[in-house]
């Protein structure tokens, strides 16, 4: 027992049923991290309920929940190391794997240097304290070469906060539960729950808006779900958001509707973005965005006038070649409305261990280094992973031969024209993190898994920062691991261990075992809770102990979010920067270009999320893919007619660089002239034997790794061209 362990609350027991337990816990399979009670029945998983006491989900979880019990007992799951032979894999003991791991790694970087390693790190990463773990083994990789979902994701809202609000850290949140005017632009958190601004039961939460007098916009190709529940949808053209916005803010300034105090206190660049938008009325941007003039003049008089308002942009904003402009519009627009720092607009976390506050000493290391080609600079220390497979592809000095993945899928999750298959197969050495046999970990030399997400004790110290309400929740373990098990955070130590200098990688085994476990994650969090803004140090005996969030009901609720613009602004004049240099030049380059929309028939293509799918990786659990095939090309009746296709037909979708065939279903959801196919989807030759029995394609297999968003290097999904047609 280590200082910080207590007994583990077991919130009920069935006294006719002794086997009966049920174990407060979290869903991690996305940010939202919902409270859950596992009721275990004789080993097995009987039931998963919403935890009502849980402070940020209040019960809520969504039909995914419940895969925590099918993942945990998924006879594919793997519960031993495997190596490869020849062209299966053979269990192999944990001593044996690191080391013949650590051998060949060292090798590798001696004969070809610290850029031969590579790195990606997948999304589940980042639902767990084994992201802490696995940035230190980052570090220790030493190698420029690292990649992460976050360039697929949310980079250009990280891009656009550094050069606002001087920190990628400081992307704002939405104050979704006190906004009297919540405008959703590229997100559909009735399906996500939320994601940089975490509201888990986000219906709930969007409806209270509506409920108390307030208004809900959503912008979007797509009548979502989310849609249903607002007041008005707006179906922008895919990539036509840069140009609402500029509309929008040309209203803003020319009619005097921003907040003059505001500006003139908070921040620069007013003179620039005057002049950049003056030119953008409604009426010159309406065929750009795909929205009438009247209705971006009323999207922007409505803000104004809101008692408080806040505009929640997400992932549908972030694939686009102008990402990081929409990123920065929305929050010029939140900031010069008086919307920014205020409640019910968009404000900034006080997590336990206080990030926004560290936001100015947390380099962001921008241009440190590019990528071989020269075409992306690293951000965040980051290379883009639309470029992983030339590195490892392209011959030369620096080119990747041996590669690390963790709790990444991203021959399914990233665009690179089948390359990535090829790629890591021709590595030296692969070495994967992760539970399963994906169409990325078949390739690996060895495969590290993972106790199950049951299995785990934790504190995820990512939902604590980008949550709409300041908490700290615990995940309690539903089982006990079997002996010999590791963890996440342990195998990224075992392996970061296995690249350090010879005398600290000669320690014996048992002193190794001791400093790595004493680096425990719960032991971090209690000091970093400690020392944070609600620790013991700070607050003596008021503070709050990991013990207290421990044996908590459902976690420890933090209050609201609170106005600390002052504290955490990173910019070094303190000014909120409105017209950063680099996004003035490139929108006007934007506005200058004449648009080149083919009219050739060629539909956009965009992507869409399903409530009881999670990316690539949970396609095994049978209970999450009964029903309809998912995996269809969604298109509007006149676009279907005109091409003579009717719903049900299995036609063939075909970009610039492939085509997948897939079903058609036809909506009069979507905008017409758009159509939207789900990621993550067409599984093959993987170990998931149900996933690879269902039907589907890699829409990633469309898009262009070439094309991508101007600042960050992020896949630009959405500005992807397709021709459909009967399947061949
Ligand atoms: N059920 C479920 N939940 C999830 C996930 C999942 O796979 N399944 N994934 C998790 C992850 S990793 C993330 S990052 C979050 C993402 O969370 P969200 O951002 O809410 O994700 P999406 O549901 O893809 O919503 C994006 C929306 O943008 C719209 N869109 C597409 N192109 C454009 C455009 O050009 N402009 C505008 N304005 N809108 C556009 C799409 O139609 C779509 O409705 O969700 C998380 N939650
Ligand atoms: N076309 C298109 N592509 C997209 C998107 C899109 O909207 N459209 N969305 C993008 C987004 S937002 C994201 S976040 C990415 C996700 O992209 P990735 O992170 O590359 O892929 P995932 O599908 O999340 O795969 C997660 C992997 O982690 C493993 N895993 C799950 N839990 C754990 C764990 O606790 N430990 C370990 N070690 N492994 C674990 C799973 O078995 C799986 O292999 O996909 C992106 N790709
Ligand atoms: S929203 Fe669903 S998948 Fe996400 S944490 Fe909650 S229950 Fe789990
Ligand atoms: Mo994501």
């Amino acid at each position: 027992m280590t200082a910080i362990d207590v007994p583990l609350p077991q919130v009920r027991g069935r006294a006719e049923d002794a086997a009966s337990t049920t174990h407060r816990s979290q869903c991690t399979l996305c940010e939202a991290h919902c409270g859950i009670q596992v009721t275990v029945i004789d080993g097995q998983v009987s039931r998963i309920a919403g935890n009502p006491d849980d402070v940020l989900s209040k019960g809520y979880i969504c039909p995914k929940a419940t895969a925590m019990g099918g993942l945990h007992h998924d006879p594919d799951r793997l519960r031993t190391p495997m190596r490869r032979v020849g062209d299966s894999f053979e269990p192999v003991g944990w001593d044996e794997a690191f080391a013949e791991i650590g051998t060949r790694l060292r090798r590798v970087r001696h004969q070809h240097g610290f850029r031969s390693l590579g790195m990606y790190l997948g999304n589940p990463a980042a639902h767990s304290s084994g992201a802490l773990y696995g940035l230190a083994l980052r570090i220790a990789l030493l190698t420029p070469n690292f990649y992460s979902a976050s360039s697929i994701d949310q980079m250009p809202h990280e891009y656009a906060a550094w050069r606002v609000f001087g920190s990628n850290v400081l992307v704002p949140i939405t104050d979704i539960d006190r906004t009297q005017r919540l405008v959703i632009l590229g997100a559909n958190p009735a399906v996500s729950n939320g994601s940089l601004s975490i509201m888990p039961g986000a219906k709930r939460r969007i409806k209270a808006v509506r409920d108390r007098g307030g208004t809900v916009v959503v912008i979007d190709p797509r009548r979502t779900e989310t849609t249903r529940l607002a007041d008005r949808h707006i179906a922008v053209r895919p990539g036509g958001d840069l140009y609402l916005l500029l509309g929008m803010l040309h209203v803003l300034v020319t009619e005097n509707l921003c907040d003059a105090t505001v500006v003139e206190k908070l921040t620069s660049g007013w003179a620039e973005l005057s002049e950049l938008v003056a030119t953008t009325t409604p009426e010159a941007m309406a065929a750009r965005a795909g929205v009438s003039a009247e209705e971006i003049r009323a999207l922007a008089r409505e803000h104004a006038a809101a008692e408080s308002a806040a505009i929640y942009a997400r992932i549908g904003i972030c694939h686009q070649q102008t990402a990081t402009l929409v990123s920065w519009l929305v929050m010029v627009i939140n900031t010069v409305t008086g919307n920014l720092d205020r409640p019910g607009g968009t404000m900034f976390s006080t997590p336990i261990v206080d990030v926004p506050r560290l936001a100015r000493y947390i380099p962001v290391g921008h241009g440190w280094w590019t990528d071989r080609s020269g075409r992306y600079k690293a951000f965040r220390t980051e290379l883009p992973a639309v470029t992983m497979a030339d590195e490892m592809l392209t011959d030369g000095p620096g080119r990747i031969r041996a590669m690390i993945t963790y709790a990444g899928n991203p021959v399914s999750s990233i665009p690179q024209k089948g390359r990535l298959d090829e790629a890591l197969a021709e590595l030296d050495l692969y070495v994967a993190v992760d539970m399963y046999i994906t169409e990325t970990t078949r390739h690996a030399d060895f495969i590290l898994p993972p106790v199950s997400p049951l299995e785990r004790e934790d504190v995820a110290l990512l939902t604590t920062i980008f949550s709409v309400r300041n908490n700290i929740r615990y995940q309690h373990r539903s089982f006990q691991a079997a002996a010999g098990a590791l963890e996440d955070w342990q195998i990224l130590s075992r392996l970061t261990f296995e690249l350090l200098p010879t005398p600290l990688r000669r320690l014996t085994a048992p002193v190794r075992e001791r400093l790595i476990a004493f680096a425990d994650p719960l032991r971090v969090t209690a000091a970093a809770l400690a020392t944070g803004p609600y620790g013991r140090l700070r607050r003596g005996r008021k503070g709050i102990t990991l013990r207290a969030v421990r044996e908590s009901a459902g976690g420890i609720d933090l209050g609201p979010l609170q106005p600390r613009l002052s504290k955490v602004l990173a910019t070094s004049d303190r000014r909120v920067h409105l017209a950063p240099a680099e996004f003035v030049a490139e929108a006007a380059a934007r506005l200058a270009a004449r648009t080149e929309e083919p009219r050739d028939g060629r539909l956009q293509l965009i992507g869409r999320r399903h409530l009881r799918s999670n990316n690539s990786w949970l396609h095994n659990v049978p209970t999450m893919t009964g029903g309809n095939n998912r995996c269809t090309v969604l298109m509007h009746p006149e676009d279907a007619a005109a091409r003579g296709l009717t719903d049900g037909d299995t036609v063939r979708v075909t970009s610039q660089v492939g085509h997948i065939d897939v079903e058609l279903e036809v909506s009069d959801e979507m905008r017409a002239g758009t159509v939207a196919v789900p990621h993550g989807w067409g599984h093959r030759n993987t170990g998931w034997r149900h996933a690879d029995s269902l039907p589907g394609a890699n829409v990633n297999d469309l898009h262009d790794p070439d094309q991508v968003d101007t600042f960050t290097g992020t896949a630009a999904l959405n500005n992807t061209w397709v021709t459909v047609g009967a399947a061949g």
